[in-house]
């Protein structure tokens, strides 16, 4: 049994085509609650969050950029706050929202003295810097934050950077030309789904897990919907063909149970207002609820480290 706090962080302010602000509700709809309490966990719900005040801009691109910069002060100390009580669960809203949650569970795992791990199951690799992104949308850039790159002017200061090496991305297929240089002169691991299709998507996840484990980290995952492919994902405004099937997505999510290394999720990038009779928050409920413990029949606990 654990103690699951619902977090719901409404941020729009990641990219121009609005939407995510209904994520929270819509997973509420869906009935996250009652899918966790049906696994015996014990669930609060934290209610909606809003950005720390910030100083109002008349052009769109610099609001957005201080509307993100005060959401990234909120959800780093929410972060934190929350994994003193139980497993936070982040209802984005869009990937912008990981700039703080990351940065706040790091700093909490600093703070005990265990080493930050994160797990980014994403069709992109959101390794932008504010500098080299080509479309300005912040949402590109929460892995170059975390692991305190430079170019983030304006922005707090990240307390506890994750080391690069701690970090694996799976479900690539869209890479811009900065950030693939950037992403190969670094200690990230990265998968793309060519690697997938050809070894199944339980050999990178169970190399990095070994790897958790064996260092006693604290695991973060950031599940983004367009990790999954969009004709079981539609409600997402940056559908990349090609992603994971519901099946893959559902074995990420029970192997990362089985190991019991997972000690907060983001849900991210979900937008009601594409979806289709709300299968796709659905879906990310029933993902959710495998992370947590759901299951067909009992499997012995595999042990990583
Ligand atoms: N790399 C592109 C596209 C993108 C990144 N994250 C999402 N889309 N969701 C960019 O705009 O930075
Ligand atoms: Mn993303
Ligand atoms: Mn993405």
């Amino acid at each position: 049994m654990q103690h699951c706090i619902l977090v719901g962080a409404p941020v729009d302010s990641g990219k121009r085509r609005p939407g995510c602000l209904m994520g929270p509700d819509s997973y509420r709809t869906a009935n996250l609650t009652r899918a966790l309490r049906d696994l015996g966990h014990h669930v609060t719900d934290m209610g909606n969050l809003k950005p720390a005040p910030f100083p109002a801009e008349t052009d769109a691109h610099l609001y957005a950029r201080n509307e993100t910069i005060g959401w990234t002060k909120t959800l780093t100390a929410a972060a934190q706050n929350a994994m003193a009580l139980g497993v936070p669960i982040f209802m984005g809203g869009d990937h912008s929202l990981s700039l703080g949650t990351v940065a706040g569970v790091a700093a909490h795992a600093a703070a005990h003295d265990r080493p930050q791990f994160v797990l980014w199951l994403d069709a992109h690799s959101d390794f932008h810097t504010p500098k080299t992104t080509t479309s300005g949308n912040l949402h590109g850039t929460p892995l170059a934050y975390v692991t305190g790159r430079d170019g983030f002017d304006g922005f707090p200061r990240v307390p506890a950077p994750v080391p690069e090496d701690n970090i694996c991305i799976i479900g690539l297929r869209s890479v811009d030309a900065p950030e693939r240089t950037a992403l190969q002169a670094s200690n990230i691991h990265r998968h793309d789904m060519r690697e997938i299709d050809e070894t199944g998507i339980a050999v990178p996840l169970a190399a990095f897990l070994s790897r958790v484990a064996k260092a006693n980290g604290a695991l973060h995952v950031s599940l983004d919907v367009d990790f999954l492919d969009p004709s079981v994902a539609p409600a997402v405004g940056t559908t990349v063909p090609g992603g994971a099937t519901a099946r893959e997505a559902h074995l990420v999510m029970e192997m990362l149970h089985d190991s019991g290394l997972m000690t907060s999720l983001d849900l991210v990038e979900l937008n009601p207002f594409l979806d289709e009779r709300g299968r796709t928050a659905q879906l990310m409920v029933d993902l959710a609820a495998s992370a947590l413990g759901r299951r067909v029949f009992d499997r012995p606990t595999r042990a990583y480290a």
